[in-house]
C-alpha cells in the first residue's frame, strides 16, 4: 500500500461524515447511515485501489451498500482489504450527542480478519500498557497495570464501557478498585483508539461489543502502538457455526492484534458529532463546512490530524447524493 492512500482514506471518512452530520441531532439514525453509506460508496469509486469491503454494512442480500464482499476503488492494484464503518454511533449522531465518527481500515489483501456481525469481549489499552496486560485478567489487575506503566494513581484511571447491562459487574469491579467509568451509549470504535492518545484522559476500555468494530479499532490501535485483545462472543449455535465457517471452530480462542490485523494497515477517522479525539463536522455559512480526521499509518507510525474546509457547492453530489436542504 502506496503511501499516498492514507491521504485518499480521509477523503473518504471526510465526506460520509459530511454527509451523516446533516442528520446530526433529527432523531433518524437509518437516515444518517444510509446517507454516510451513500457519500462513502461514491467517494471510495475515486480511489486507486482494488479493494474488498470485508468488514462492512451486513451480507450482501441485507444491504445494498458497502456489503461484505462488495469491490471497491477504481484501479487494477494494490489489492486491499476494507473495513468500513461510515458510521460509528448511529443513534448518537441522531440524538446529537458526542463522539460520532466516521471510521475506515486498511490492510492487503487477506490481511484483515473477516469479523462477522456478533459480539466480541475487547480489551484495550495504549502503548504504555501494550504487552504487559491480558484479557482474562480480572479488571482490577489490569487497572493496577495501566496505573502504574503511566505513573499515575488507579484512582487517577478513567475505564470507558459501554452502558449496558451486560457490564454492570465489570463497571462495578472498576469502580470497587477505586477506578472512575466513563459510560458511553455506543461508539466503542473510539473508546478503544482514545486509550492510545494521551490527552484524551482514558486509560482503559473493556467489555462486550460489535466484532466488525473491534477489528477496526485493532487497526487504529496498532497504528499508535495500543494493543487490543479480544474474543468472539457467539450468542447462539447459528453464530458459533459462522466462527467454525471463518476457522474459529474454538470460540473461546484469544485474538491477539496479528489474528485481527496482519502487515501493515492504515486507518483513518473524521469527527461526525464533538468528541475526545475529533471535533464534528461544523457548518461555517456560506456553504463551508469545516472537518476534523485522524490519519495514520502503522508502517510509518505518522499520525496526521487534518482540519479541512469543504465547499459543500462543489461536492453536493457527493454528500448530499442530490442537492438537500433542510429549510
Ligand atoms: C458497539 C458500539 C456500536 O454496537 O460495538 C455496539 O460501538 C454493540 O452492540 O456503536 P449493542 O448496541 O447491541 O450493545 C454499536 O452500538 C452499534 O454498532
Amino acid at each position: 500500500m502506496d503511501r499516498e492512500l492514507t491521504l485518499e482514506l480521509v477523503r473518504v471518512t471526510e465526506v460520509a461524515a459530511l454527509a451523516s452530520s446533516q442528520w446530526m441531532g433529527r432523531g433518524k439514525k437509518n437516515e444518517a447511515d444510509g446517507a454516510a453509506v451513500n457519500a462513502m460508496r461514491a467517494m471510495f469509486d475515486t480511489v486507486a485501489i482494488k479493494g474488498t469491503v470485508v468488514i462492512g454494512e451486513g451480507e450482501m442480500d441485507e444491504a445494498p451498500m458497502l456489503y461484505i464482499g462488495e469491490k471497491v476503488g477504481c484501479a487494477e492494484s494494490p489489492e486491499v482489504d476494507v473495513a468500513v464503518d461510515p458510521l460509528e454511533g448511529t443513534n448518537i449522531l441522531a440524538k446529537g450527542l458526542p463522539n460520532a465518527l466516521s471510521v475506515v481500515a486498511m490492510a492487503d489483501k487477506g490481511n484483515l480478519l473477516h469479523a462477522p456481525d456478533m459480539y466480541m469481549q475487547k480489551i484495550a489499552v495504549g502503548p504504555r500498557a501494550a504487552g504487559k496486560i491480558h484479557i482474562d485478567d480480572p479488571v482490577e489487575r489490569t487497572l493496577e497495570i495501566v496505573a502504574r506503566v503511566q505513573n499515575k494513581r488507579i484512582s487517577d484511571c478513567t475505564v470507558m464501557i459501554l452502558d449496558r447491562p451486560r457490564h454492570k459487574k465489570i463497571i462495578e469491579a472498576v469502580r470497587n478498585a477505586g477506578g472512575r467509568v466513563r459510560l458511553i451509549g455506543d461508539g466503542d470504535v473510539g473508546s478503544a483508539i482514545y486509550t492510545a492518545i494521551p490527552d484524551t484522559g482514558i486509560d482503559l476500555c473493556v467489555g462486550i461489543g460489535g466484532a466488525p468494530e473491534g477489528v477496526i479499532a485493532a487497526a487504529a490501535l496498532k497504528c499508535l502502538g495500543g494493543e487490543m485483545q479480544a474474543r468472539l462472543w457467539p450468542e447462539d449455535d447459528a453464530e458459533r457455526s459462522r466462527c467454525a465457517q471463518m476457522g474459529i471452530a474454538d470460540t473461546s480462542r484469544i485474538l491477539y492484534m496479528d489474528d485481527m490485523v496482519k502487515g501493515d494497515a492504515i486507518f483513518a477517522a473524521t469527527g461526525v458529532t464533538d468528541g475526545e479525539l475529533l471535533k464534528g463536522v461544523r457548518m461555517l455559512g456560506n456553504d463551508l463546512a469545516e472537518t476534523h480526521s485522524l490519519v495514520m499509518r502503522y508502517k510509518n507510525k505518522t499520525v496526521r490530524y487534518i482540519k479541512a474546509i469543504h465547499n459543500l457547492a462543489y461536492k453536493a453530489n457527493m454528500v448530499f447524493g442530490s442537492p438537500i436542504y433542510f429549510d
